[in-house]
C-alpha cells in the first residue's frame, strides 16, 4: 500500500526538491536550505501547508531548492509578498528568507513595518555582510573598514546596521541568531520561531566564502549566548547593547498578539460593480 504524507513521518528530504543548488562550494546558505528542511520535518509540516518566499540575491535562491510552494520575486520585496501570501492563507507556514543586501538595504524599509506589523511568519536573513550575487559589494551589515570591495576603497566608512536592534525597537515578536556551522541549532532556532505567534526574525550568520573568505574563521568567534530568552524588550535592548554580534540564540520572545487583518468581503462584486457605474 502506497504511504501518503498524511500516514507517514516526514523527513528532510520531503522538503528537497530535485534542483541542485548553484551555491560556491562551502557557501553557508547550503547549510541554512538543511536547516529549514529539518525543521519543518520536526514540526511535521505538510509541504502542501508550506511556503518560502525570496527576493534576489545567491541566498535568496532558497525556494528553488525546496519542494514546498514558492515565489523568487524581486529584489529587496520578500517581505511584502510573504505578509499578503499570510493574510491571504492563514492555514499555510510562511517562510520569507535572503540575504542582508536583499533585507536591510533595498528592503530596509519593508523589514521595519513588518517587525512593525507583526503577521505571524518566521524571517530568515542570511547575513554574509556582503553581496554575493553582485560580486562582494559591501552591504549594511558590512564593517566600516572592510576594504576589499572595490566600490568602497578603504571600506564603506560607516557604521553597520544592528538588525536584531532594529527589529525589536520595530516591535518583531520573536528575535534570534544562528550560525551556519551548527545546521541543528539553526533549525531548531527556525522550528521555534514558527512555532511562535507573531513575527519572527532569524539572522543566521552565514559565510560567503567567495568574497569574504575570511568568514570562514567565524566558526572560532561565534558562542551560544548562556541567556534565557526575555519577553521584557527593555532587557533584551540592554543585552543588544553589549552585543558584538557573534552571540547566538534567542535574545527575544514578545507576548504581542498577531495583526490578523479582516479579509472577509464587505460587498459582493455586482455590488461594488454598481458603485462604478455612471
Ligand atoms: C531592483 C534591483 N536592484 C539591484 C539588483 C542587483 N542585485 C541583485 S542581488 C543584489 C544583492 C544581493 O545581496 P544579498 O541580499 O546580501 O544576498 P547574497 O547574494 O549575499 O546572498 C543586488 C544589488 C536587482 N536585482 N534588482
Ligand atoms: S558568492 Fe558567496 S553568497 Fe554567493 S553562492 Fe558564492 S559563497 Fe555563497
Amino acid at each position: 500500500m502506497e504511504t501518503t504524507t498524511a500516514t507517514r513521518k516526514l523527513t528532510p528530504k520531503d522538503y528537497k526538491s530535485d534542483i541542485k543548488p548553484v551555491w560556491c562550494p562551502g557557501c553557508g546558505d547550503f547549510s541554512v536550505l538543511s536547516s529549514i528542511t529539518k525543521a519543518l520535518a520536526e514540526l511535521g509540516i505538510p509541504p502542501e501547508q508550506a511556503a518560502v518566499v525570496s527576493g534576489i540575491g545567491c541566498s535568496s535562491r532558497i525556494p528553488a531548492y525546496t519542494s514546498v510552494y514558492g515565489l523568487h520575486g524581486l529584489h529587496g520585496r520578500a517581505l511584502p509578498a510573504a505578509i499578503g501570501l499570510k493574510v491571504a492563507r492563514p492555514d499555510l507556514t510562511v517562510i520569507a528568507a535572503g540575504g542582508d543586501g536583499d533585507g536591510f538595504s533595498i528592503g530596509g524599509n519593508h523589514f521595519l513595518h513588518a517587525c512593525r506589523r507583526n503577521v505571524d511568519m518566521t524571517y530568515i536573513v542570511m547575513d554574509n555582510e556582503v553581496y554575493g550575487m553582485t560580486k562582494g559589494q559591501a552591504s549594511p551589515t558590512t564593517e566600516p573598514d572592510w576594504e576589499r570591495g572595490k566600490l568602497t576603497p578603504g571600506g564603506p566608512g560607516i557604521n553597520p546596521f544592528h538588525p536584531l536592534a532594529v527589529a525589536l525597537a520595530s516591535g518583531a515578536n520573536f528575535i534570534a541568531r544562528g550560525f551556519t556551522g551548527d545546521p541543528n541549532y539553526v533549525a531548531r532556532l527556525i522550528a521555534e520561531g514558527i512555532r511562535h505567534p507573531g513575527f519572527s526574525f532569524i539572522q543566521v550568520l552565514s559565510p560567503c566564502v567567495t568574497f569574504r573568505p575570511e568568514e570562514r574563521e567565524w566558526k572560532k568567534v561565534v558562542r551560544p549566548a548562556p541567556v534565557e530568552p526575555t519577553s521584557d524588550p527593555a532587557r533584551a535592548a540592554r543585552r543588544l547593547m553589549t552585543d558584538d554580534g557573534f552571540n547566538l540564540g534567542v535574545l527575544f520572545k514578545g507576548d504581542r498578539r498577531p495583526f490578523r487583518p479582516d479579509t472577509s468581503a464587505r460587498a459582493t462584486v455586482a455590488e461594488l460593480e454598481q458603485e462604478f457605474v455612471v
